[in-house]
């Protein structure tokens, strides 16, 4: 049921999507939202904050972001957006990640920013929990902390900035991997590191549509990590055709994961043989779903989830929000947003996440 409404709302996104070009405006920061309507683009009138992102004397307040590693287009992505809200806004962004996915990068970065006295730090997590003491020294430190796309632990941070809704993603992946298969044979899930929070947590998700009786003849046999690293997502894939000469499955709940394993079942000719589903940057993706090695594969707006990152960042140091439940800011282009519960800790959504076929990713490839 999930499945059809993301399909018709990809129906409707391609439409709205015609209508906007036809308006002249660019699409390069826009966004289907959960009824398939697509976000307005960057407007002219930029963000709601009263003052700008300086401060007494007139120097720009210092907005950092911190993703989980270099060499990821996704992240890059997030990136830009993150940096186009905090322009808009009048400050300085800084743009961080480290080689390596590690907890141990990310602590180095949150120290070194911390003696640079940034005013905000927000970071895509390696760890949800590793991270907390840099963190909170951070936090007393006067620095505002908040995560994008994956969470930080609740007393790590003070609002998360959550893509999408996670039990969705998870099940929505299963539903789909279920229809390319047919409903029946092996299927693995190839992630990017063992501690990221958002991929584990659309793994528990999974994991959860799989307890369904009706997915009785489908057996999970190994859930791999590539890191997020090309190399390593590649030999992770060749292992899984290895070891798993039935495998009928993969879904990989990551962009680098994804394109990785298209390029290995394209190398190998195991289109048709072996199922590829999973979340994928549509500019990587495309010539995998035009070949149909992956028939279809998901994803939110990167740059949107870095535009509101930056959003909420310039709320939180303005003081326009704490990152307590109710409350409310308006998140520039994005418009109106409110703090809700999430656990323990509170976030802010974006949007749904949009289903990317043949039918519409000639459209989508050039714009993330
Ligand atoms: C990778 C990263 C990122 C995730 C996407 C879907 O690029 O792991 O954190 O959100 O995939």
């Amino acid at each position: 049921m999930k499945k059809t409404k993301l399909g018709i709302c990809g129906l409707i996104a391609v439409m709205m999507l015609t209508l906007l070009a036809a308006c002249g405006k660019s699409g390069s920061e826009s966004s289907p939202d959960a009824s398939g309507a697509v976000a307005p683009s960057a407007s002219a009138s930029g963000g709601a904050s009263a003052s700008p992102s300086t401060d007494a004397g007139g120097a720009k307040k210092k907005f950092a972001i911190l993703f989980k590693n270099t060499g990821n287009p996704y992240g890059e992505k997030m990136m830009d957006g993150f940096k186009t809200a905090i322009e808009e806004l009048g400050g300085e962004a800084i743009l961080k990640a480290p080689d390596q996915p590690t907890a141990e990068a990310q602590i180095a970065m949150i120290e070194e920013l911390i003696s640079q006295k940034v005013d905000s730090i927000a970071i895509a997590a390696n760890d949800p929990d590793a991270l907390q003491p840099a963190l909170e020294k951070a936090m007393n430190a006067g620095i505002k902390v908040l995560s994008l796309d994956s969470a930080v632990n609740a007393d790590s941070r003070l609002v998360h900035v959550n893509q999408a809704d996670p039990e969705r993603i998870g099940r929505t992946l299963i539903q789909g991997i279920s229809e390319m298969i047919g409903g029946e044979g092996e299927i693995a899930i190839l992630s990017a590191t063992s501690q990221a929070t958002n991929q584990n947590t659309w793994i528990e998700w999974m994991k959860k549509e799989l307890e369904d009786p009706k997915y009785s003849n489908i057996k999970l046999v190994k859930v791999a990590y590539g890191d997020d690293l090309r190399d390593k997502s590649v030999s992770e894939t060749e292992a899984l055709l290895k070891s798993y000469p039935n495998l009928k499955g993969i879904i990989a709940p990551t962009t680098v994961g994804i394109a990785a394993a298209g390029k290995v079942l394209t190398d190998k000719g195991l289109k048709g043989k072996v199922q590829l589903t999973g979340l994928g940057l549509p500019s990587e993706m495309a010539e995998y779903i035009e070949s149909g090695v992956c028939q279809w594969m998901y994803l939110w707006n990167p740059i949107d989830v870095g535009y509101l990152a930056g959003q909420t960042a310039d709320a939180l140091v303005k003081g326009t929000i704490s990152g307590k439940v109710g409350d409310k800011f308006t998140a520039g282009r994005l418009g109106d947003k409110e703090v809700v519960q999430d656990g323990d800790g509170t976030q802010i959504m974006l949007g749904d996440p949009f289903k990317f076929d043949a039918s519409n990713i000639g459209e989508w490839k050039s714009v993330y």
